[in-house]
């Protein structure tokens, strides 16, 4: 998009006390946002993945408010809105995005009022008796309010959001998809983001990836049901009942025990945030007692992988795998479950999903689960380690015609075409 748009990027290098000048990568300018080690530590692991993170995610983990740590998020948004300021003219567009700038909309509007300025949010918003919590609640909404287009993954974000600027800030709704903020219109967008489908599809049918595949296969003792869960290690990502799960089928059906794999990738992730560390330890004592209980020398049900996967490597595990597993206590959308399908290019496999992700608004050929009721997730597995073949199709088809139809292009350019017209 950039490229075609002749269009800068403005982001934080990834290294902390570095202000390098502003570079061309690839064609596209950049413009740097320094952000110093004391910053990352407050604003970025402490308020956005302390407060926001867990807030906006139903409080799944109790969210830390610390006025220490909003000054910091106050501080490092205004340096993104006047580094976007360099960058901007009258009449560009800007397209801000996530949680953790959610105050840039405002303050670039105050610098460059005449640019039109979209805010995309990655993740969920949150229901307004859970928002409500949050002591900057105002500022926040203040802060999008500033934009546009605000854009949403789902319907429910968006009407969370308008419920939310309307009794918590005192902004207008005019209807579905739009409020008026001291008399300017701001459009409310649901946008549910997407993958490169086509680069999945074909990356899964190479010659490399699908021997691998058939190796990872093998090497898991060429069991007739691979489960595959795929995450970064977060408590939103519901791997801890997941186990519990797989720990349920595998006590319900002693005598299919040998029938079943299970591969948990974790990806590391936010390890500086106590809650993440605390996390890794009750997953890796789950996997554990499931593997003590059930396993037999030489043999373990639960393959369990702390570590990020080469790219070729997870698309492998991706077409080895005939059940995967997506089941967020919330998520925004949830790429791993769009992925696994673009990968399935037989038709076949079987995608049991979460009621609270995103991607179940569109992936509704999926089996859906809610992902707290251990047993009813058991079972759900177990028919879907049965699941008649045709019906394997019948359902992966029509998934498949879902990510195909709604791409990430569709998504970049349903959002731009948006804010084209503001
Ligand atoms: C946030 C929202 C929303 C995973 N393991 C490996 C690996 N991955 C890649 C997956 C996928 C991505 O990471 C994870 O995306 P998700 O959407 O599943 O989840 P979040 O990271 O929580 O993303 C989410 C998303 O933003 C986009 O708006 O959908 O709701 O929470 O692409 O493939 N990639 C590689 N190795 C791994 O081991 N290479």
């Amino acid at each position: 998009m950039l490229q075609n748009a002749d269009g800068a990027w403005v982001g934080w290098p990834g290294i902390s006390d570095f202000d390098p000048p502003p570079f061309e990568y690839d064609g596209i300018y950049q413009q740097p946002v320094p952000l110093s080690e004391e910053e990352v530590d407050s604003f970025y692991f402490g308020f956005c993945n302390g407060t926001l993170w867990p807030l906006y995610h139903d409080a799944i983990v109790a969210p830390e408010y610390h006025r220490h740590t909003w000054r910091p998020y106050v501080a490092v948004n205004r340096r993104y809105a006047e580094a976007t300021a360099k960058v901007v003219g009258p009449g560009d567009i800007a397209w801000v995005q996530d949680y953790q700038l959610q105050l840039v909309p405002e303050m670039l509007r105050a610098m460059v009022p005449d640019a039109t300025i979209g805010f995309y949010l990655h993740i969920p918003f949150p229901p307004i008796e859970v928002f409500a919590r949050l002591p900057w609640r105002r500022q926040i909404l203040e802060g999008l309010l500033g934009a546009d287009v605000v854009a949403f993954q789902t319907r429910q974000s968006s009407a969370n959001f308008s419920r939310a600027a309307r009794l918590l800030a005192g902004a207008q709704v005019v209807g579905r998809r739009e409020v008026l903020w001291h008399g300017r219109p701001v459009h409310l967008q649901s946008a549910p983001i997407a993958i490169d489908t086509a680069e999945f599809d074909q990356m899964a049918q190479s010659p490399a990836v699908r021997q691998r595949a058939a190796e990872i296969r093998s090497e898991l003792g060429d069991p007739e049901t691979v489960i595959l869960g795929m995450d970064r290690l977060d408590y939103t990502k519901g791997i801890d009942l997941r186990l519990k799960a797989f720990g349920a089928l595998l006590e319900n059906a002693p005598r299919d025990r040998h029938t079943y794999a299970f591969v948990q990738v974790a990806v590391p992730s936010r390890e500086q945030v106590p809650a993440y560390q605390q996390l890794r330890v009750d997953i890796e004592q789950i996997v554990g007692r499931i593997n003590g209980e059930f396993g037999e020398p030489g043999w373990a049900p639960v393959s369990y992988l702390y570590r990020t996967l080469p790219f070729e490597e997870l698309i492998a595990y991706y077409v080895a795998a005939n059940v995967m597993l997506v089941t967020p206590l919330r998520d925004g959308m949830n790429l791993v479950a769009k992925e696994y399908v673009a990968s399935r290019f037989e038709d076949d496999g079987v995608l049991v999903l979460s009621e609270f992700a995103g991607a179940a608004e569109q992936l509704r050929a999926a089996l859906i689960v809610n992902p707290y009721d251990v047993d009813a997730v058991a079972e759900t597995l177990a028919y879907a380690a049965g699941m008649p073949e045709q019906e394997q199709r019948r359902r992966m088809r029509r998934l498949r015609n879902t990510v195909r139809k709604s791409d990430v292009f569709q998504w970049a350019n349903d959002c731009l075409a948006t804010l084209e017209v503001r």
